[in-house]
């Protein structure tokens, strides 16, 4: 039986189905056509629900479209199937089709026989947007020309399809991603972490931590793996690959070739002297942003970059939105929005962050994580936390009494019930463990909402004082 995504390159003239028509299927069915392969679309939405972009131009192609679900007679028409990120590889009907020897291959799978250039990919559950951008910066202050994309921004199909070849491929690639990566193999991968999340989709840790670790599975002797020293599941994991290099970085193990302490990164690699970058003043200058410079700073040192374009790049390096950014000081009141902490894995890193009192903004949808592992971190740090969205009673009965508990039914209510509980010199954190789903679109948008009624908070601090 074929696994999921064993193939080799396409020929003209196949038959495919692409399954889910969101920014992934959308990129797959472009790919596909450019390669001569007879496509069709299946989604569980009608085909009214689609953009209206896309409605005309699967009409304008002549797709054949199912809307509605998914069923084999459809399915089993084509030669092989291409599955969106967010399609669970274990579907009844997926695994009908493997029985039935139609490979069933995620877009990695499908882009790993045209990749020619340097590869670059790195996943963990937090920080490999951040990574994978500093990586993109950091190779461009060396004069390389590159693409950095994946999980976030340009699929790797569309990059494919456009034909611009770059000389280092940039790829932040997720557990989904990676579940149905057949073939896929990148010269550097970075592990950064593994802690819980998306387990609503995998099942457990340990079938989370082995679509993670299909980043190594297929590469050779000179490729190189990158994982953190500090993290127990990456270490534990690290003890699996025997057949590529292996590096690890982080502040706790003497031997990594990567070492952070008091915002320095220093690079020690066989035969080479040892390098030392200072992150003060940058964006990188926190908890988690030593271990993502270590990362990546470690990975362009292997490709060989040379110290002043990398102290280049880190200079210049900007953080994206959302992650454990600073808002304003407001009243002697930091506010800091870290939305994009969606897993207790990254409430706690931005909890480490500070030295204490914080008041911190939690809650959210469910992913079916055990908020038991934030008890002892809140008790360290958290003055007060308040509780908002589907989660919030989970938390609440989870975290046990570790600091004292207010609950909020809107963002609005949440940041002025914490303007009114911090005091100066305290920090105001939104950091939810949770998806935004319940409240909002997405993390960005509960980003913006808090930020925006911090904002209101300033207008209506200088209105008294005025
Ligand atoms: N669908 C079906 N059948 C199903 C389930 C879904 O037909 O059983 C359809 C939906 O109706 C919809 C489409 O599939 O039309 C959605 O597919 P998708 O959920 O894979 O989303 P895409 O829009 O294709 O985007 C995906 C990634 N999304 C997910 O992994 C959930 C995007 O990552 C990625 O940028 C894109 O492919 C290109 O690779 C987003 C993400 O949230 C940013 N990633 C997660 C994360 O970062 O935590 C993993």
């Amino acid at each position: 039986m074929m696994e999921t995504g064993e193939y080799r390159k396409i020929e003209s003239g196949q038959r495919a189905v692409v399954m889910g028509m969101g920014v992934s299927g959308r990129a797959a069915v472009k790919f596909l056509l450019s390669h001569n392969v007879e496509v069709s679309v299946s989604d569980n939405r009608q085909f009214t629900d689609l953009s209206r972009v896309d409605q005309d131009y699967l009409q304008e192609k002549g797709i054949a479209f199912e809307g509605g679900g998914h069923s084999e007679e459809f399915f089993s028409r084509s030669d092989f199937i291409v599955i969106s990120p967010g399609i669970p590889t274990d579907l009844p009907l997926l695994v009908t089709m493997r029985r039935k020897n139609i490979p069933v291959l995620g877009e990695l799978a499908l882009a790993a026989p045209y990749l020619t250039e340097c590869v670059v990919a790195v996943t963990g559950t937090n920080g490999k947007t951040t990574v994978a951008a500093l990586l993109g910066e950091l190779l461009s202050a060396s004069g390389k020309k590159v693409f950095v994309g994946g999980n976030i921004g340009t699929p790797i199909l569309d990059y494919l399809r456009r034909g611009e070849r770059v000389d280092v491929l940039v790829l932040e690639l997720s557990s989904f991603q990676l579940e149905s990566a057949g073939n896929f193999s990148p010269h550097i991968g970075v592990l950064l972490n593994i802690s819980p999340d998306h387990l609503d989709r995998h099942g457990s840790m340990a079938r989370y931590a082995a679509a993670k670790m299909k980043l190594f599975t297929h590469q050779k002797a000179s490729d190189k793996a990158i994982l953190c020293a500090d993290d127990p599941m990456c270490q534990q994991l690290s003890s699996q690959l025997t057949h590529q290099e292996v590096y690890c970085f982080g502040s706790r193990e003497r031997n990594s070739s990567a070492i952070g302490h008091q915002s320095i990164v220093t690079i020690r690699l066989l035969g080479q002297e040892a390098e030392s970058y200072s992150l003060a003043g940058s964006e990188l200058d926190s908890h988690t942003g030593l271990l993502n410079a270590e990362a990546a700073v470690l990975a362009v040192s292997l490709l060989g970059c040379r110290k002043d374009d990398i102290e280049r790049g880190l200079k210049g390096f900007k953080l994206a939105a959302h992650r454990l950014q600073h808002v304003i000081n407001l009243a002697e009141v930091d506010y800091y929005d870290d939305s994009k902490a969606t897993n207790t894995g990254a409430v706690i890193s931005a909890l480490e962050s500070f030295s204490g009192n914080i008041v911190l903004l939690a809650g959210g949808r469910d992913k079916g994580e055990d908020y038991t592992v934030l008890k002892e971190p809140i008790r360290q740090k958290v003055r007060r936390l308040i509780l908002l969205g589907e989660a919030a009673d989970a938390i609440a009965a989870a975290i046990d009494g570790a600091a004292p508990v207010s609950y909020a039914g809107s963002m609005e209510e949440a940041v002025s019930l914490a303007a009114s509980l911090a005091r100066p010199g305290d920090v105001v954190l939104l950091a939810p463990a949770c998806s935004s789903f319940d409240m909002f679109d997405n993390y960005g948008q509960r980003g913006d909402v808090f930020v925006q009624a911090v904002m209101n908070l300033q207008e209506v601090t200088a209105e008294k004082a005025s």
